[in-house]
């Protein structure tokens, strides 16, 4: 309990996150909750903690199964298996101790699931569901931090979660006010076909994704990104999913993460951070003065100008 309330405590004394969300969760009713001060948090495509901690204590999220086209930008589009047409799919935000119901409704051809790892619930209640079915998932939101989720679907999983159906879901701690910060929500994930003469990947190599190969590796989907302008001194709180494969070093070129919140852990003063394939966590710097600072994974650096790096830049 001790190191949990260390955990709340800082997250108290921090602040943070980003627009990399290009999504709204599907359903977040804000409420007057005056146990949650007001505070300048800069979140583009996020509701962000007060809106959600300030909520109905249940939330409702409902996703649908799709396959399609999604565009990855240069000029590259990706027959995918998605939540809701979108690679990575939605970010998800609850409030710790909130009862969180997730529909899952399959329209695609074959059978599909979702696990979110920020409920600890029976694993088999993670699906699959057949074509034409809605799966609901139900419990308690209990641990604050951020959490992939993914599709769930027997010995296939692995191959799901490589054609495209992943996401974040952020969990808020309640009643401590996050820092002011600009928050972004990071997702590295990866693309295991190749591009045919008219830029499309059909799909992925079920070989390569068993070696663990990918043709790309990615944040957020996006093999190209719009800087994120950012301000001079100003914090940047990362919620960083890890798809996979292997592990993501996280790590800002000119930076330096003074707090990173994984689990129950805090620590300080990170030039690099490891984050596991299938975990998440909470990374912030402070913007030191004008220029450009680059999200990257430094044991990636290959894929640097294919996707796997953002840039924040904070104007003179
Ligand atoms: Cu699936």
């Amino acid at each position: 309990m001790a190191a949990y309330a260390n955990v709340i405590a800082t997250l108290a004394a921090l602040a943070v996150i980003d627009g990399c969300a290009r999504e709204r969760p599907a359903e977040v009713t804000p409420a007057a909750d005056p146990s949650i001060a007001a505070s300048d948090l800069r979140t583009p495509g996020l509701a962000g903690q007060q809106v959600t901690c300030a909520g109905p204590r249940t939330k409702t999220f409902a996703l649908t199964v799709r396959e399609g086209e999604v565009d990855l930008g240069m000029a590259t589009r990706f027959h995918a298996w998605t939540y809701d047409g979108r690679l990575p799919g939605p970010t998800l935000e609850a409030c710790e101790g909130d009862t969180v119901t997730i529909t899952v409704h399959n329209t695609a051809a074959i059978a599909h699931g979702l696990d979110t790892h920020a409920l600890t619930i029976d694993a088999r209640k993670f699906g699959p569901t057949e074509p034409g079915e809605t799966l609901t998932i139900q419990g308690t939101a209990a641990t604050p931090g951020v959490f992939m989720y993914h599709c769930s679907v027997g010995p296939v999983t692995d191959i799901h979660i490589k054609s495209g159906m992943h996401g974040p879901m952020i969990v808020y701690p309640r009643g401590v006010a996050l820092r002011p910060a600009y928050e972004a929500v990071v997702v590295q994930d990866a693309i295991f076909g190749e591009r045919d003469a008219d830029g499309v990947i059909l799909g992925g190599d079920t070989q390569r994704m068993k070696r663990n190969d990918p043709e790309f590796r990615l944040f957020n989907g996006r093999l190209e990104h719009e800087p994120r302008h950012v301000v001079a001194g100003e914090l940047v709180r990362l919620y960083l999913v890890n798809v996979g494969p292997g592990v993501s070093a996280a790590h800002v070129v000119g930076g330096m993460f003074d707090a990173v919140i994984d689990g129950s852990t805090i620590i300080h003063a990170v030039q690099t951070y490891a984050v596991a394939p299938g975990a998440g966590a909470i990374l912030e710097f402070r913007v030191p003065e004008p220029g450009e600072f680059v999200l990257v994974d430094h044991d990636q650096l290959g894929f640097l100008p294919l996707g796997l790096g953002l840039r924040f830049v904070a104007e003179r």
